[in-house]
């Protein structure tokens, strides 16, 4: 699939420092030690419904890691899925009567245009489902050369137990793997499987249901599975970063980094798993199945400024539940506003500052909001300055716009 076109970054004097970034399996923030090369999979949308604020705050967060490191001098290996065929998506098609395909294209075009808008950084890869069946089709080859693989009336399982690392990444106990595993999409009560948590790696035609052939008989991948050969397909494991939102801690990121793990070999599959917070409406989590939703393209064609609805993403730590409320947008409407004049004033206050302090706020596990205090602190200082001018120092406006569009994405 194409992305989604790049924003210009513009280059900033000197080098950020390295990348520290909480880790879910080891539980504390550690340096990113990439090489030359960063490699991060995120997880991408299922299109059947707009992308919501949860969304945005989910690919903004990681959007700051691919703008911290690249800042830091690495080149960035950004890869994301697109779930273009998995069991919600086929329910709402039905529901509606649209095309599945259609649905999908829909979706995924709207997503497009809303990161772009939100000046989210594409990947380097954007792979649909569908598209990725051969490979899927060539790690359950290799699951199943690990003796990793069963066969339950014709849908094949993965052994999660194969994989002496499984259960390591979100560390629930075994009780609350089975509950939350029912919960997302999991089928722990199926008779006949071997282990509870045992996940589907292919899952045999249903009738009505769309269909591919398979060595395996005709039939469509399990979800975790897309992810790992999408993966292993475009990187090369270890990777640096697995990230997603942290509904994506069980059971998909932890099934996902099994199967990687016993197809490749290679343990960990990632060196951080990375997990944002939830973003909630009235207290409860935003989400599709819920329908309690704030959208990015009705903000947009409500004429709200994109620039605006990013600083109210970013005026939150990623790893911190927290509410949209319009005055939260308010709040980011004032700021982006303040920013804005400070930026035309004729005699801005000195900068060199504030770019090493963003730098170090942004390295420091992405606090965002930090250096939207870094950068409010200059703005501060320029508007004194309008009523007792000083001397001017007209390359801090250029340096703060630049900064604030290559490290933040906001265009003032
Ligand atoms: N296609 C799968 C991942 S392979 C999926 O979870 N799709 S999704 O459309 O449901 O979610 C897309 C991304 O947004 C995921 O990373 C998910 O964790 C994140 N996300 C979903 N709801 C929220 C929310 N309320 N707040 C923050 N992030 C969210
Ligand atoms: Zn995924």
């Amino acid at each position: 699939m194409h992305a989604w076109p790049a924003p210009l970054v513009p280059s900033l004097p000197g080098q950020g420092p390295a990348l520290s970034l909480h880790d879910t399996a080891t539980g504390g923030v550690r340096l990113t030690a990439p090489g030359p090369i960063a490699q991060i999979y995120v997880c991408g949308i299922t299109p059947y419904d707009a992308t919501h604020m949860g969304h945005a705050a989910t690919y903004v967060a990681f959007d700051l890691v691919q703008r911290v490191w690249l800042d830091a001098g690495h080149e960035v290996h950004y890869v994301q899925n697109i779930t273009d065929v998995d069991d919600p998506l086929l329910a709402r098609a039905l529901e509606t009567g649209d095309d599945w395909v259609a649905l999908g294209d829909r979706e995924t075009q709207l997503f497009r245009e809303d990161m772009t808008a939100l000046q989210v950084m594409p990947p380097r890869h954007y792979i649909g489902a569908v598209e990725s069946i051969p490979a899927v089709i060539r790690y359950i080859h290799q699951l199943q050369a690990a003796g990793a693989v069963y066969d339950l009336e014709g849908d094949l399982y993965f052994r999660v137990n194969s994989d002496p690392g499984f259960g390591s990444i979100a560390g629930l106990t075994p009780e609350r793997m089975i509950e939350i595993f029912a919960e997302r999409g999991g089928d722990p009560d199926r008779a006949g499987k071997e282990h509870p948590l045992d996940c589907l790696l292919w899952l045999l035609e249903r009738p009505g249901d769309p269909s591919w052939e398979s060595p395996f008989g005709r039939g469509r991948p399990g979800w975790h599975i897309e992810c790992s050969a999408i993966a292993l397909d475009h990187l090369v494991a270890p990777i640096d970063v697995q990230g997603g939102g942290s509904d994506l801690a069980f059971p998909h990121h932890e099934m996902g980094a099994a199967e990687a793990q016993v197809a490749t070999g290679t343990s960990p599959f990632a060196r951080h798993y990375t997990h944002a917070a939830m973003v909630r409406l009235d207290g409860e989590k935003m989400s599709k199945s819920r329908g309690n939703l704030v959208f990015v393209s009705k903000l947009r064609a409500a004429g709200i400024d994109s620039a605006a609805v990013r600083l109210a993403i970013l005026a939150h730590h990623y790893r911190v539940d927290w509410d949209w409320t319009s005055d939260g947008l308010g709040e980011a409407q004032s700021r982006l506003a303040s920013w804005r004049l400070a930026l035309q004033s004729t005699s801005p206050a000195p900068a060199d500052h504030v770019l090493a302090e963003v730098r170090a706020r942004l390295a420091d596990d992405l606090d965002a909001p930090g250096a939207l205090t870094a950068i409010d602190r200059w703005a501060e200082a320029t508007h004194a300055r309008a009523s007792a001018p000083a001397a001017s120092d007209e390359g801090s406006a250029v340096l703060i716009r630049d900064l604030a569009n290559a490290l933040l994405g906001v265009l003032i």
